[in-house]
């Protein structure tokens, strides 16, 4: 708690915050399934601790590339007991992903410390419940819905674009909930909508949503866009791709990394950082 309550306080930290994925979703695209049981997820969750995990976000509903919405009433039967779960085995905030209000406020009410939005707070009524619970968003970029995202990403100036998004929703964020901003963070979403091309300018150009004065997320772990620069690696073979680009970009400035591989992204952060 400690790490996570620091970079909300705008301490500087010695490394970025590694957020551990959690998702208790059937049909995720590399640990689909893994995590639904109570013993599977306390089991992960107090891994992810010993390994230095800053923050678990749970998910119950699957956002990759192709995915169909949850039912709600599913989507909470999914996240409620896993965040009381975690939260029974480990110290760790939980970070609830959803776009969803009513799973934000039972999530919170469940324990949950912030919300991962990879809507950005655009659907009807969320800025109302995050200004009601006063905790912690991640917005998130993204062009589309998943089912449908990856048919043609569509942009003229990608980073221009991600970036004039973000600060627009950030200060529409900030007006309505009073949140202040470093408990708004930035995420460019990285494979939402976004080509190889895209996603690789938006990396190369994280400085420029760093100085935007927000912490910073980058969720890469195991994406597709690894696997396009290691000649079509099967998501079993992207971990070294995916610590690199973890370590580059708290390099780049990036506050928090979204990992499924916590203890090699943490090894990898301690080394970089002291070395540096
Ligand atoms: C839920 N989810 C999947 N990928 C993500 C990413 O890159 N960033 C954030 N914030 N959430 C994500």
């Amino acid at each position: 708690m400690r790490r996570f309550q620091a970079l909300l306080q705008g301490e500087s930290l010695e490394r970025a915050l590694v957020m551990g994925i959690l998702n208790v979703t059937p049909d995720s695209f590399s640990d689909g399934g893994c995590w639904t049981t109570e013993v599977a997820i306390k089991k992960q969750a107090e891994a992810m601790q010993v390994a230095g995990a800053d923050v678990i976000d749970i998910g119950g509903e699957s956002t990759r590339p192709g995915a169909e919405p949850v039912p709600l009433q599913q989507e909470l039967e999914r996240v409620l007991p896993a965040i009381e779960w975690v939260r029974a085995v480990t110290d760790l905030p939980v970070s609830i992903d959803t776009y969803k209000p009513e799973v934000m406020r039972q999530a919170v009410k469940a324990g949950a410390a912030m919300i991962n939005d990879v809507n950005a707070l655009q659907a009807s009524g969320a800025l109302e419940a995050v200004a009601e619970l006063q905790v912690p968003v991640c917005l998130m970029h993204k062009q589309g819905e998943p089912a449908t995202m990856q048919q043609a990403p569509n942009y003229t100036d990608v980073v221009g674009e991600v970036r004039d998004f973000l600060q627009a929703r950030a200060q529409a964020v900030m007006q309505a909930t009073g949140l202040s901003a470093q408990q708004v963070w930035l995420d460019p979403g990285f494979g939402f909508g976004k080509t190889l091309a895209h996603n690789v300018a938006l990396f190369s150009a994280l400085d420029e949503l760093v100085a935007l004065g927000h912490p910073v997320l980058v969720g890469v772990s195991r994406k597709r866009m690894i696997g396009q620069l290691l000649n079509d690696a099967p998501v079993t073979a992207r971990l070294c791709g995916s610590v690199s680009a973890a370590v580059l970009a708290a390099l780049k400035g990036a506050s928090v990394v979204r990992v499924h591989d916590v203890k090699e992204t943490v090894d990898a952060l301690k080394v970089a950082m002291a070395l540096l």
